[in-house]
């Protein structure tokens, strides 16, 4: 099986090595020049669980991309803005047989996807590993996670489900998933509350758990990501989504992460991808003329913070 990690920064070069690690032909492809060139000279280095390894896989820039040998899986892991650009770069890579599977954060995605790929390849879903892209060739990756999939084209579950048991036997605890919206919903909450609110405050998500006002904030939040999802045919349980996001507050376990939101704009004054999490509700509440005063805020005030930093 050939598979191709499509933007394999933090997240990407942890389902790299885990891929590579448990056997398979994987290729990076990331249009960051220093990144790749680091990895192509030195190998791509990673704290993996406290231990430094180097690995050594086959990568290559977006522009270096060419069709002799097509990919029969493509996972993406670019960040939101990039999706589109890196869809059009990988398509000498496509084939009619190439299963797309795109665990980005954020809502909606499949609609950029449907552009380019047939809905019977296209596999959406979620995932709870962290990972941290420490400068070009190196990562941090600790802790535990999962991955939850679904196939978005009708009569392809059993390839949603042999592609779920083919990522755990690299250990990645993959499982098929038969409301990939839900799951997906839950987890944008996870970031509607974590990324944003660690990016201003400006701290890992075990110190915002730690102050007195998280828990009535993370209620707000997720109840304005819930009305608006019940339009849209998703219906969260509150107090159990809460639960889940307040689980991230835990030392140790994932309590340490600092979201990939504080990442992009405190570490890297990177854009972030505000407007496809927060910010899709925001859009979404105007839609259905729902108030998300919370939403609305957060987004602002991470684009202030943008502007503040000169992120780009
Ligand atoms: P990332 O920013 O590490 O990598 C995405 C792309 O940005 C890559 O092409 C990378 O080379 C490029 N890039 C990274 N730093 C750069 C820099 N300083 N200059 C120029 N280019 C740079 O993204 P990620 O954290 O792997 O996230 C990918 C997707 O996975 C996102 O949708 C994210 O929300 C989601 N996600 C991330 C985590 C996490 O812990 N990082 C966890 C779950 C989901
Ligand atoms: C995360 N982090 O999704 C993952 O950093 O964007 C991110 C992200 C799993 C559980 C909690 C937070």
């Amino acid at each position: 099986m050939k598979i191709i990690i499509a933007g394999a920064g933090a997240m990407g070069s942890r389902f790299g090595i885990m891929l590579h690690k448990g056997g398979n032909d994987v290729t990076l492809v990331d249009g960051w020049p220093d990144h790749v060139n680091a990895i192509k000279k030195n190998g791509l280095k990673a704290n993996f669980n406290g231990e430094n390894i180097t690995v050594n896989i086959p990568v290559m820039l977006q522009s270096e991309i060419n069709s002799s040998e097509k990919a029969d899986l493509i996972i993406l892991f670019t960040k939101a803005m990039q999706l589109d650009k890196m869809l059009q770069d990988v398509k000498p890579l496509i084939s009619k047989q190439t299963k797309i599977l795109c665990l980005l954060n954020g809502i909606g995605h499949e609609d950029t996807i449907e552009k380019y790929i047939p809905m019977e390849n296209i596999f959406i879903g979620n995932t709870m590993w962290t990972a941290g892209l420490i400068g070009p060739g190196q990562v941090k990756l600790f802790g535990n996670g999962s991955v939850e999939l679904q196939n978005l084209g009708q009569g392809q579950e059993n390839s949603a489900k042999k592609l779920a048991s083919f990522l755990s036997e690299s250990g990645l605890n993959a499982k098929y998933s038969d409301n990939i919206h839900y799951s997906i919903y839950r987890k944008a909450c996870v970031n509607g509350t974590m990324n944003c609110l660690c990016s201003i405050l400006e701290v890992n998500m075990t110190n915002f758990g730690a102050t007195k006002p998280a828990h009535d904030i993370v209620v707000t939040v997720v109840n304005e990501f819930a009305t608006v999802a019940k339009h849209e045919g998703v219906d969260l349980d509150v107090k159990e989504v809460v639960e889940h996001v307040e689980s991230c507050f835990n030392p140790d376990t994932i309590g340490k992460h600092f979201p990939s939101m504080y990442q992009d704009l405190i570490t890297n004054h990177r854009l972030t991808e505000i407007d496809y999490i927060n910010g899709a509700i925001s859009r979404k509440g105007k839609k259905y003329n729902i108030a998300t005063p919370y939403c609305d805020l957060l987004t602002q005030l991470i684009h202030c913070k943008e502007d503040i930093l000169g992120a780009n």
